[in-house]
């Protein structure tokens, strides 16, 4: 039988996928179960509403959510779930993901939505965030996230700088 879903990825459309892809590569990395969906916000709202009502009952322990432009996917979710909302802001052709990161941040208090950098960072961190919320309860995920760590570490102290000129 398949592992269960833990986390859902997803974004407004499918020219969203080139960042939040780097979110699922993460997941996979993490041997985390997720799904990847084009859930839009305004393309398609009840199939959004249904997403996020049916959220908790598919033990959903987060979502990640990005779009573009107006970006209101990821807040809308946090409107219909408690399940945990991590937004990422795709930059956008006209605005460079300022207006996507604008609409995502500017959450009213009550309904928070956990806001990301712009871009594959703020998707592969977005991810990272997840995991580490996971690992609060799984200690073999903890120690995978603690190996992540100080490889990176290891390849920061291994970069050499070019010679000047
Ligand atoms: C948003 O509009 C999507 O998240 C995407 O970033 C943006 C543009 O969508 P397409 O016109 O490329 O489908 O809803």
């Amino acid at each position: 039988m398949s592992e269960a879903i833990k986390v859902g990825v997803v974004m407004g459309s499918n020219s969203d996928w080139d960042t939040m892809k780097h979110a699922v590569e993460i997941f996979q990395q993490f041997g985390v179960a997720c799904e990847a969906r084009v859930v839009s916000a305004h393309r398609m709202p009840d199939d959004m509403f249904a997403y996020a009502e049916a959220a908790v009952g598919r033990g959903l322990k987060a979502i990640v959510a990005g779009a573009g432009g107006a970006a209101h996917l990821p807040g809308m979710l946090a409107a219909k779930t408690v399940v945990p909302v991590l937004g990422v802001p795709v930059q956008s052709k006209a605005l460079s993901g300022v207006d996507s990161l604008h609409s995502i941040v500017q959450m009213p208090k009550g309904i928070p939505v956990a806001t990301f950098a712009i871009g594959a960072a703020g998707a592969a961190n977005a991810a990272l965030f997840a995991i580490a919320m996971l690992a609060n309860e799984d200690a073999a995920l903890r120690a995978k996230l603690e190996a992540f760590r100080s490889a990176q570490t290891e390849a920061a102290r291994a970069m050499v700088l070019p010679p000047v000129g």
